[in-house]
């Protein structure tokens, strides 16, 4: 699965809060290969090498939980991922219907 989100960083590693001045928002393509939700700043290309920062911005999704942000009521069609390095982001999607399917998805994994 593929598309345009929009990341905020919420929690780092160790669950803490992610301080202020990373806590913007950032739109990305997102790419779900196996259990790797790659982040890349431009379209996806099959055959484009992945740059140092694609690979920085590469979550690993295995034992990751993907929720509705029911609790984040600044923007629509927001999901909440938490991984297993208790990181934790917000991603906005397109429209609720892809914010739907990428729940699904992730938490297909
Ligand atoms: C953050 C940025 C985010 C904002 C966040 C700010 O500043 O303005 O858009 O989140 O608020 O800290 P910075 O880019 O300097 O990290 P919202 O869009 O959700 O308001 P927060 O600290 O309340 O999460």
């Amino acid at each position: 699965k593929h598309g345009v989100l929009t990341r905020k960083s919420h929690a780092d590693m160790d669950g803490k809060r992610t301080p202020r001045g990373r806590r913007g928002w950032k739109k990305f393509y997102a790419v779900l290969k196996g259990t790797i939700l790659y982040l890349q700043k431009d379209e996806y290309k099959p055959d484009k090498e992945l740059s140092e920062m694609d690979l920085k911005n590469a979550i690993r999704i295995h034992h990751a939980l993907a929720t509705r942000a029911s609790d984040y009521s600044k923007k629509p069609n927001v999901l909440k991922l938490k991984t297993a390095d208790w990181r934790v982001f917000l991603f906005q999607a397109p429209s609720e219907e892809e914010m739907l399917s990428w729940i699904l998805r992730i938490n297909m994994v």
